[in-house]
């Protein structure tokens, strides 16, 4: 097994990385940047180096500077997390050049789930339901007017390169498709350096469902059931959970077979997701795939029992998968605590947390970096806690979770635990009839 990883990532993923290999007899790296010198992920890890400054640039993001962190301590892996190198193909083949096991998807896999247009084409071609539109990219303005009017309005028109939203517009008429072309376009160009197109009709209040796969070297994948992120602001997740209230046994399994036909298509290697869109008939429509561990992966680990960062580890080193698909009879749900106020449209709130009182009890999870008297730092993501929870049914994680949130206690900042308790108190939320339009007439206001 590995000797030593260096884990390229800060706050709760880099501890959540620094515990299971420590469980696995693994010696730990931490890096970090000026800011976070005083961080626990620093203090967790066996030892400790320096990257750069506060700006991400500087520091997470510098290639040079983690992989001399690695070369000087002797790492024989890097561990990703989410984020910052977590998709870079550049880092993923400079790792490969310098003999570092990069924990992850090798740089052509990066490279071929990245252009969505291209990824799609190799989900079609294994088989993956697909939504109709453009075959590959948009060669002009005609053309996509032509696709659409035999498709029929409303379509979307997206940004290969772009993903999680960036770089889409819906077009409802073709009188509106020009303009729409037009500013796509631009800022696409501006935001990603590339302003391919590709079209597909639009599938209004869908649901958000990816099913988490692990493949390994020697080309088999197993499934671990599903994710519902329907629960978002501005293609931001706030709530996550498992299993999906629209999702029966058959789908399931229907959903579960694609995402494991499109990751053994492309030998796909390590833990990824596969995300789709449900819609109201219950079709459902590969979206992307994500080639890391994700945010709200401790859901599927609470249901199965399955600890996913050491499957990643592991198929890194070349074990295969057990190969086996899981169907769980536990529930579990995931809110994220971001240092922001939600009655102020979530405005990022860094400072220091004056008093914290961490929630615990029966089926509490609480995956977190913060601690009394930490300075949240302005320059990263505010994301500060996961509240993990889980139960026999569905209406028992809900209490469990208003439980949870009222015993949380974190002083100095503003949190979204106020949006939470009221969401977790929802009727609509409750009933689990909701889609991914759900918190745009959500009541921000007093919380
Ligand atoms: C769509 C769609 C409807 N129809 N594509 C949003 C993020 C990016 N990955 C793709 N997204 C969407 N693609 C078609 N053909 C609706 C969305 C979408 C969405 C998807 C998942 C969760 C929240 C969303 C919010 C707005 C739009």
């Amino acid at each position: 097994m590995f000797k030593k990883i260096l884990i390229a990532n800060r706050g709760e993923i880099a501890l959540r990385v620094i515990r299971t290999c420590r469980e696995m007899g693994i010696k730990t790296v931490a890096v970090y940047s000026t800011v976070d010198k005083e961080s626990l992920h620093v203090k967790f890890a066996d030892e400790a180096v320096c990257i750069g400054k506060a700006p991400s640039s500087e520091s997470y993001l510098n290639i040079p500077n983690i992989v001399s962190a690695a070369e000087i301590t002797n790492a024989d892996a890097i561990h990703p997390g989410y984020g910052f190198v977590s998709e870079n193909a550049e880092f993923s083949s400079v790792c490969e050049e310098y003999g570092i096991k990069f924990i992850g998807a090798s740089a052509d896999m990066i490279n071929r789930m990245g252009d969505k247009a291209s990824a799609k084409a190799t989900m079609e071609k294994a088989g993956v339901p697909t939504i109709p539109g453009s075959k590959g990219l948009l060669k002009s303005l005609e053309e996509g007017k032509k696709i659409a009017k035999k498709i029929k309005y409303p379509v979307i028109i997206k940004a290969t390169a772009g993903g999680g939203g960036r770089g889409m517009r819906i077009i409802n008429k073709e009188e509106e498709f020009e303009k729409a072309w037009n500013d796509a376009r631009t800022e696409s160009k501006a935001a990603f350096g590339n302003d391919g197109m590709y079209l597909e009709k639009y599938i209004e209040e869908p649901r958000h469902i990816e099913i988490q796969i692990v493949g390994d070297s020697r080309g088999k994948a197993c499934h671990l059931s599903e994710r519902d992120c329907s629960i978002q602001r501005r293609h931001q997740k706030l709530v996550e959970e498992t299993p999906s209230p629209i999702v029966n046994d058959k789908l399931r399994e229907k959903m579960g077979k694609a995402a494991i036909a499109g990751a053994e298509a492309i030998g796909y290697e390590g833990a990824g997701t596969v995300e789709f869109l449900v819609d109201k008939h219950g079709d459902f429509y590969f979206m992307e795939m994500n080639t890391r561990i994700q945010v709200e992966h401790p859901i599927t680990e609470e249901v199965t029992d399955y600890d996913l960062i050491k499957e990643q580890i592991k198929v890194a080193y070349g074990i295969p998968v057990t190969g086996i698909n899981y169907y769980p009879n536990l529930f579990a749900m995931e809110c994220r605590i971001n240092a922001e106020d939600p009655a102020n449209g979530f405005r990022p709130c860094p400072g220091k947390i004056t008093n914290l009182h961490i929630p615990g009890g029966h089926g509490v999870r609480v995956d977190s970096h913060v601690y009394a008297g930490y300075t949240i730092p302005p320059n990263y993501d505010s994301m500060i806690a996961k509240l993990i929870v889980s139960a026999q049914t569905r209406e028992e994680v809900i209490v469990r979770m208003k439980r949870a949130l009222q015993e949380f206690v974190i002083e100095g900042i503003k949190t979204t635990i106020p949006f939470h308790i009221k969401l977790m108190e929802d009727e609509q939320f409750k009933s689990g009839k909701f889609t991914t339009a759900f918190l745009e007439s959500f009541d921000f206001s007093k919380l």
